[in-house]
């Protein structure tokens, strides 16, 4: 029986794409798609799917065996915004399945682990501009704190035990298919979605707050190309700085109304804007442009184009 990857999370915004990505590089039958419920129905139709409480390490590992897995994707988490609402869910939920993740691999279960860090790392007294891979990082958000000490001991995993754990520091994430649930950063999806259903849309975050994003592809293709990777080339084990455009909600504004004129956009900052004024504003990444090569594709005016025109579609389907 061939080695397979099991996506926990599967059903979310990163975990869909990432299955839908491999399932279509090694064949459906090769990625185990996983979640606490069916809650995509595309993932859960497309190829193997199982139920599986992240927080078991038991019933990880019996999918694991069940299917023979070698490589698992844990994009299962709480993200910034509904940390802040359940802090210790938060913390119970990232930090323990982390951990049964690098247990499983520590124990010689599996052999690769694949986890998502964030811009969330950082805090309000690191550099803003261009932030280094090695900079100060007092997150101010448990989910920050989670994503901050999962990156420690992905490195001890790694150091102490040999465990090849990847992992990348995603900034904010754009993407049409499935949309994001629960972060800071979901107003530059949300804004798309409304341009089309209603011409208008209310923002949470105020109109000159810059923040690091990316676009879905962009992300997609960094996560394989860092797995791809090889072993001697990485010089990053914690994760890595990785960033593509930084924009305002003003400037994706005005990025929307060249194709929708009429679009408007008012300003009604909550609890989020504190959040998002306590993460960098754009990230160094050259690490990752030296170790694996990594470069981005999409700009904000080909990331809006995209998502009106694929919003539109499946408006209409
Ligand atoms: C969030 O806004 O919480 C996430 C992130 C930047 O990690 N999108």
């Amino acid at each position: 029986m061939t080695s397979k990857t099991l996506i926990i999370g599967a059903c979310g915004q990163i975990g869909s794409e990432l299955t839908r990505a491999l399932r279509e590089i090694h064949g459906k039958d090769q990625v185990i798609a996983s979640d606490i419920k069916e809650s995509n129905p595309e993932i859960v139709a497309s190829g193997p799917f199982e139920i599986i409480d992240a927080k078991d390490y038991e019933e990880i590992k019996h999918c694991v065996e069940k299917y023979n897995v070698k490589t698992i994707y844990l994009m299962a988490a709480l993200l910034s915004a509904t940390g802040e609402k359940y802090p210790e869910k938060a913390w119970d939920l990232n930090m323990t399945t982390l951990f049964n993740v690098l247990n499983l691999a520590k124990n010689k279960v599996i052999e690769t682990v694949f986890w998502p860090s964030s811009i969330a790392v950082f805090g309000p007294s690191t550099p803003k501009s261009n932030t280094p891979q090695h900079t100060i990082m007092e997150p101010t958000t448990v989910y920050g704190i989670t994503k901050q000490v999962g990156e420690r001991w992905c490195e001890y995993y790694h150091k102490n035990y040999g465990v090849d754990v990847r992992s990348l520091r995603y900034p904010g994430i754009i993407s049409w298919r499935t949309k994001p649930g629960g972060g800071t950063t979901d107003y530059a999806v949300e804004i798309y979605h409304k341009a089309i259903e209603a011409g208008s849309y209310t923002c949470f975050l105020s109109e000159n707050t810059s923040l690091p994003m990316m676009y879905m592809d962009d992300a997609v293709q960094a996560t394989l190309q860092l797995m791809n990777a090889n072993s001697a080339d990485l010089s990053i084990w914690s994760s890595y700085n990785l960033a593509a455009i930084s924009f305002t909600p003003a400037e994706i504004a005005d990025s929307i109304k060249k194709i929708i004129p009429d679009f408007k956009v008012e300003y009604a900052p909550d609890f989020r804007q504190n959040i998002a004024d306590s993460w960098p504003n754009s990230i160094d990444d050259s690490l990752a442009r030296t170790d694996w090569n990594w470069s981005h594709t999409f700009n904000l005016d080909a990331i809006t184009q995209e998502m009106l025109q694929k919003l539109d579609k499946k408006a209409l389907i």
